[in-house]
C-alpha cells in the first residue's frame, strides 16, 4: 500500500515487549514531516476505540485482516476467536455506518477457505457450500455474512475475499509450511534433531501472500462490491509438501509406519527426523481444499505469479546460510 502511495494507518495491540517485528522495516520516525505510515494502539475487541479510530481517520479503504487466525488455537480459545474474528468485523462495519462513512469507506473482509470446511473433492468457488469445521471457520463465516448484510442493507462497498492458504517468509512459525521449512532447514544444518507434526494427509491449495495482497487491493478497486475466491489451484498434502522441501535441500528421507506412528527417516543413517504427535491434530480436520478463482482471474485480471516451487524457494531462502 505504501508503494502504491497510500497513507497507511495500522492498529497495533499494546504489549510491553515489541510485537512489530514483521513491519519494522516500514517504521517511520514519529516526528518526520509528511509521514505515510501511522500506527495506533488498539484492539478489534474494543468497540469504542475502533469507532474513534475510523471516525477520526475517515479512511478511503479498510482491510480487515485482524484475526485470531490459527485454526487449532481456535478450538482452545473459541470465545476469544469469535469475539475477534466475528464480532470484530461487525464492530468495523457498524463504525463505518455510525460515522456515516457509507459513501466514502470501502471495506475488505479477509475471509478464508476454512469456511468451506467439510468438502467433497471438487474445486471451490464463490457459490460452493460452507460447512465450517472449527470455531475459527464458523467465526469467519459469520464475518462473511455480516459483510454481505451490511453491503445489501446500507449500501456499503463491502467485499469478501475468500482466500486459500497463502504463505511467505513472514509466515508465523506455528503454521505448517514455515514449521516444515524451518525444521527441515535446521535439521539439514545440524541445529535441530527432529520435527514433530500433526495430520500429514490434509490437502491445501498453497499460494504466496505477495500475490494475495495484490488480489485484496484489486478487490477494492473493482467497480462494485462482491465476493471473491483467491486461490492458485496448486494443491498437495502436507506430506507431499514435506517431501518437496526435503528434496530441495537434498535431505533424502523415507517414511515408515501408519497413522500416528508414521515417521520419516534419513536414508543415509536411518535416523528418525519427523514424528507425529496428537497435540498437533485438530478435533475436526478440513481434509481437502482446492480453489476455483476463475471469477477473480477473469474480472479482476488477478493472476498469481508464484507457484508451489517458487513459493518454497522463497521461503527456504530465509534459512539458507
Ligand atoms: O498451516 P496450518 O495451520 O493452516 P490452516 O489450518 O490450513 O489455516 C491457514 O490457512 C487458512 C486459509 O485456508 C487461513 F484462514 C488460516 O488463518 C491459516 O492461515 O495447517 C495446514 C494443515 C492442516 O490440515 C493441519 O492439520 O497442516 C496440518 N498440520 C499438520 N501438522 C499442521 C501441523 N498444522 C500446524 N499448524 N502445525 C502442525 O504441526
Amino acid at each position: 500500500m505504501l508503494k502504491k502511495k497510500y497513507i497507511v494507518h495500522g492498529v497495533v495491540r499494546r504489549s510491553s515487549s515489541f510485537n512489530t517485528g514483521r513491519i519494522n522495516h516500514l517504521y517511520e520516525n514519529p516526528f518526520k514531516k509528511g509521514k505515510k505510515f501511522y500506527l495506533h494502539y488498539g484492539d478489534i475487541t474494543d468497540s469504542l476505540l475502533i469507532f474513534n479510530i475510523i471516525n477520526q481517520i475517515k479512511p478511503d479503504e479498510i482491510y480487515n485482516l485482524a484475526a485470531q487466525s490459527h485454526v487449532k488455537v481456535s478450538f482452545e480459545n473459541p470465545a476469544y476467536t469469535t469475539d475477534v474474528d466475528a464480532v470484530g468485523t461487525l464492530r468495523i462495519l457498524e463504525s463505518i455506518k455510525s460515522a456515516k462513512l457509507e459513501n466514502r469507506t470501502k471495506f475488505y473482509q479477509a475471509g478464508t477457505s476454512e469456511m468451506y470446511g467439510k468438502t467433497i473433492r471438487k474445486n471451490l468457488s464463490e457459490n460452493s457450500t460452507f460447512r465450517p469445521q472449527s470455531p475459527y471457520g464458523a467465526a469467519k463465516l459469520y464475518a462473511h455474512w455480516i459483510t454481505r448484510i451490511y453491503r445489501d442493507s446500507y449500501n456499503i462497498f463491502a467485499s469478501n475475499g475468500i482466500l486459500f492458504n497463502h504463505e511467505s517468509p513472514r509466515r508465523g512459525e506455528t503454521f505448517v509450511t514455515q514449521k516444515i521449512i524451518k525444521g527441515l532447514s535446521l535439521i539439514k544444518q545440524g541445529f535441530q534433531n527432529k520435527l514433530v507434526l500433526g495430520n500429514l494427509h490434509s490437502v491445501r491449495d498453497w499460494g504466496h501472500a505477495k500475490d494475495y495482497v495484490e488480489g485484496m487491493w484489486k478487490i477494492l478497486q473493482y467497480n462494485k462490491p462482491d465476493d471473491w475466491v483467491l486461490s492458485t489451484g496448486y494443491c498437495c498434502s502436507v506430506k507431499k509438501f514435506v517431501e518437496k522441501v526435503a528434496k530441495k535441500i537434498n535431505l533424502k528421507i523415507y517414511w515408515k509406519g501408519r497413522g500416528i506412528n508414521e515417521k520419516a527417516y534419513l536414508t543415509d543413517n536411518n535416523k528418525c527426523i519427523i514424528e507425529l504427535n496428537k497435540k498437533y491434530f485438530r478435533p475436526l480436520e478440513v481434509d481437502y481444499l482446492k480453489g476455483d478463482s476463475k471469477k477473480a482471474k477473469k474480472k479482476l485480471k488477478w493472476q498469481p505469479k508464484y507457484n508451489l516451487n517458487s513459493l518454497i524457494n522463497d521461503m527456504l531462502n530465509k534459512y539458507r546460510k
